[in-house]
């Protein structure tokens, strides 16, 4: 909105010009969401916990007893963040943008019916998995078949360090699309269980597609750096500035000892959206790199549940997801999660020098 009413008067106050700048906005985007959140932070806490909207702990992991009642749906925080700050920076003619947002409160929508159910029904029973993939499902392809008539978005698939390998998928693309952000939504939701652990390396996978979201949408940078170009995809650079703000003003409140968890709502959303993010980049394969950490964690639950299946009873953790086996394994939660955020940013830097590796 302030684009909207601010940027028409630059021709007669040229200082206004630079609401014309994805740059600038993106970067007050960030600073409003993060201001927003760190203000409504506690209000919302109190809320929360008023509602009594607080954990209940499962007993049979590791010992998360004295977390129970943590006021939890802290997403909330994030996307009311993110929303009103994209209001006010981007251009809402864009597309773009318009879909993000559809996937950042839709998958939101998803997690909050979940987190609801649990606490209405007690005992942590929330939708069934079937239930939840089938929302997730819905809300990806509604997103991707919208996509996919922007005339400007091609379907083809951009493989990293191959810059020749760009194989058209068509219509398999619709189901290619959907996985990536069903499965990068599930990837966050299942690293989600130590304080800042999900939040953590979603910040740094945002920074790098914020990036990634820049150079996609420029069409010089586009071309010297050998990637797709998007013609009106950079808008959405505002949208991953405003992300990275409410992620980091949620994790003022996340911090270990968390004061709040996220709740279904924050991480489906949050990985769903940073799937979408990655398939308008033009980048989905490497989500697998740049969300490096999501990815150990959900194979971790795969070889555990193979393993187990295969060897007649036999773990290869001592409990999956992995940060559960580093618990059991008595190192203390904080080293756990530092640890986990200096791989993830190692994984984002290591996707970024893809640009150049091609
Ligand atoms: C939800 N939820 C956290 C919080 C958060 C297939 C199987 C691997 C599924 C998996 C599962 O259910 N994962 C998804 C994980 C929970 O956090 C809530 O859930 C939201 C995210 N969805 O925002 O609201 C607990 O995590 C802790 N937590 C923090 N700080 C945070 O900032 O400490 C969360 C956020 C919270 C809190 O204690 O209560 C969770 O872990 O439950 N299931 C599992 O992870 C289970 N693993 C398992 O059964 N492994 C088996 C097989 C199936 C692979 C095995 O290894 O043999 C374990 N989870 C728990 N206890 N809690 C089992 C034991």
């Amino acid at each position: 909105m302030l684009y909207h009413l601010l940027y028409p008067l630059s021709a007669d106050l040229s200082v206004l010009n630079v609401f014309r700048y994805i740059t600038f906005r993106s970067i007050y985007a960030l600073l409003t969401a993060l201001v927003l959140s760190i203000l409504f932070g506690p209000p919302m806490i109190r809320w929360l916990a008023k509602l009594k909207f607080g954990q209940y702990i499962q007993s049979d992991g590791p010992h998360h007893q004295a977390k129970a009642g943590t006021p939890t749906m802290g997403g909330l925080l994030i996307i009311i963040s993110v929303v009103v700050s994209v209001l006010l920076w981007a251009d809402l003619n864009n597309s773009y943008i318009w879909l993000t947002l559809l996937v950042l409160v839709g998958f939101g929508a998803v997690g909050f019916i979940d987190d609801l159910t649990k606490i209405l029904h007690k005992r942590n029973k929330g939708l069934t998995s079937s239930q939840k993939f089938i929302g997730q499902i819905l809300v990806a392809s509604a997103a991707i078949c919208l996509l996919i008539f922007e005339p400007a978005y091609s379907t083809k698939l951009y493989v990293p360090f191959f810059k020749s390998l760009t194989p058209d998928l068509h219509w398999f693309y619709l189901p290619f699309a959907v996985l990536v952000m069903v499965g990068s939504s599930n990837g966050v939701n299942l690293t989600d269980g130590l304080d800042g652990l999900a939040i953590g390396p979603s910040v740094a996978a945002t920074g790098c597609f914020a990036l990634f979201i820049y150079v996609v949408g420029n069409s010089t940078m586009a071309g010297y750096l050998n990637v797709a170009y998007v013609p009106g995809v950079g808008e959405v650079t505002v949208l991953c500035g405003a992300l990275l703000g409410a992620g980091l003003g949620f994790l003022w409140f996340n911090a270990y000892p968390a004061q709040v968890f996220m709740g279904d709502v924050g991480s489906l959303s949050l990985g769903g959206t940073l799937g979408f993010i990655s398939v308008l980049a033009k980048q989905e394969l490497l989500l697998a790199i740049v969300g490096g950490v999501f990815v150990f964690e959900t194979l971790s639950v795969i070889l555990q549940v193979g393993y187990f299946k295969m060897s007649g009873g036999k773990r290869m953790f001592r409990m999956a997801p992995l940060h559960h086996h580093f618990e059991l394994k008595g190192v203390p939660e904080s080293k756990i999660i530092i640890r986990f955020w200096i791989l993830s940013i190692l994984m984002a830097l290591m996707a970024l020098s893809t640009l150049k590796l091609r």
